[in-house]
């Protein structure tokens, strides 16, 4: 058969934090010439994710989709904490049905690329199967070297005493470490940094969403084995081209704001704020004076989220939003939001696929994380310049309100900040150069697809 043809199995976890840099990935390793079979675990969590899902297919024809049909579990609430690390933990015990599906695949595979939460039970099928298995990480180097790490620090009572330090890094505080790893109880996010963080060391190699400039540091200690002895390369690949597919809707509003004028606010996907909390940064919002687009997210899932905007925000809060600012509470394509010129700001979360495309757009952040690997993105933003964090602000577990005169503060701060301005626009440029043509991601890229040749 054909030397040169390429074949690739990806497998995403639930969410889409996960699922978006998957679809990017398949369409860039598409126009790369590497044909993608792209495996969907089913059912989905989100009406979002199923919704990409059938853009992808529609868009890329060429794309194989195979379906991944999870089993029920026997003990529906066991753990019930999250419901996409549920469904991280649906994928995981319903893997064993992916030994046949991969071995039917025609032409055979050349290399399989996994999802960061499956390393410890995808790896031992692809070995079997003689496959290169390469573990796709889908937050920052910097959370990747807490990811490997996080099992070597815990202690003789299973919990850590301390943050991460590793030689030639910034340390990474306790107060950072997503809160249910400090857990003294066991917890699913718990089993999977301490069972996928020890077989990274038996992938084939790292793909992260991330490059060079932004996080030269993480990678190198990363590589040069400062993290964790035998881990295999971490491979920078990012940042991954939004795809122009991606659902697209007309926003007049924002066609009718000036230039540069308008803050947007979402917290991704899968966060969800106290109804006092919402309706504190609303009040925030009116008084900082700015226009404003706020995405209002009021349950984690979205399907579950149904009440309306007017029973969420109140009446008087609803009507003073609407003289300055829009309030939606629908999935808008964020990418489309992010890349329109009426865009000057953004109270993010920090997920890493948004922070992505803030800096994809050159629109700078100001940081409100409030779960998971947040505080070290956040801490990135500051440190490259592409916004600011206020740390007093509490995380999401946390029982605090940050009050609105805060926070219209802050709003009026960052948008009034031009040398931020600036920087964030010269991020932009050079995230371009990278994914360019010659490009160190494009570079990076086209070797390990050249490995996959043989
Ligand atoms: Br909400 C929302 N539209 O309305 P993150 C999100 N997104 O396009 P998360 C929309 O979902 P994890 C909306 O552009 C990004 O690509 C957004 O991913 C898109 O955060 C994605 O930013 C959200 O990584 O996931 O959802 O909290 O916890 O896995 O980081």
């Amino acid at each position: 058969s054909d030397q040169n043809f390429v074949h690739v199995a990806l497998l995403p976890s639930a969410g889409m934090g996960h699922l978006t840099p998957f679809i990017r990935l398949a369409a860039l390793l598409t126009a790369h010439n590497v044909q993608v079979t792209f495996i969907t675990p089913i059912p989905t969590v989100s009406l979002a994710e199923s919704q990409s899902l059938s853009h992808l297919f529609t868009t890329f024809p060429q794309i194989t989709q195979k379906h991944l049909h999870l089993l029920p579990l026997d003990e529906p609430s066991a753990n019930s904490e999250d419901p996409f690390y549920y469904h991280f933990e649906l994928i995981r015990r319903s893997s064993h049905l992916l030994s046949p599906l991969l071995s039917s695949l025609s032409p055979p595979l050349s290399a399989m690329i996994t999802d960061m939460s499956f390393a410890s039970t995808v790896i031992p099928i692809t070995d079997s199967l003689g496959l290169p298995n390469y573990i796709f990480f889908t937050s920052s180097a910097k959370m990747l070297t807490l990811y490997v790490s996080f099992h070597t620090m815990l202690g003789p009572n299973r919990v850590i005493k301390d943050g991460l330090k590793v030689s030639g890094l910034e340390p990474i505080p306790k107060a950072w470490i997503p809160p249910p790893l400090l857990e003294e109880d066991n917890n699913l996010l718990k089993t999977f940094f301490t069972e996928n963080g020890k077989k990274m060391t038996e992938s084939d190699g790292i793909l992260v969403n991330t490059y060079e400039s932004i996080e030269h540091e993480a990678l190198a200690a990363l590589n040069e084995g400062r993290v964790l002895i035998g881990l295999p390369s971490a491979i920078a690949i990012g940042p991954l081209p939004p795809c122009k597919f991606e659902t697209s809707q007309q926003l007049a509003w924002l066609d009718n704001q000036p230039t540069g004028s308008v803050f947007y606010i979402s917290f991704g996907s899968r966060t969800a704020m106290s109804r006092e909390q919402i309706r504190e940064l609303g009040e925030g919002l009116v008084r900082s004076g700015c226009r404003f687009l706020w995405v209002v997210k009021d349950k984690k899932v979205d399907m579950e989220d149904d009440e309306k905007l007017i029973e969420v925000l109140g009446q008087g809060l609803l009507e003073r939003v609407k003289e300055k600012g829009l309030a939606v509470k629908k999935w808008l394509n964020q990418e489309e939001v992010l890349s329109h010129p009426a865009i000057g700001g953004f109270l993010s979360h920090c997920g890493w696929n948004s922070l992505s495309e803030a800096l994809w757009n050159g629109v700078r952040i100001l940081a409100w994380p409030q779960h998971g690997d947040q505080k070290i993105n956040a801490n990135l933003v500051e440190r490259i310049g592409l916004g600011m964090w206020v740390k007093s602000w509490g995380w999401g577990e946390e029982d605090m309100l940050v009050k609105a005169e805060d926070i219209a503060e802050r709003v009026r701060e960052i948008m009034g900040n031009d040398s931020l301005r600036l920087q964030a626009l010269h991020i932009k440029e050079e995230a371009r150069v990278v994914v360019g043509d010659g490009g160190s991601s494009t570079k990076t890229l086209t070797t390990l697809i050249k490995t996959w040749k043989k």
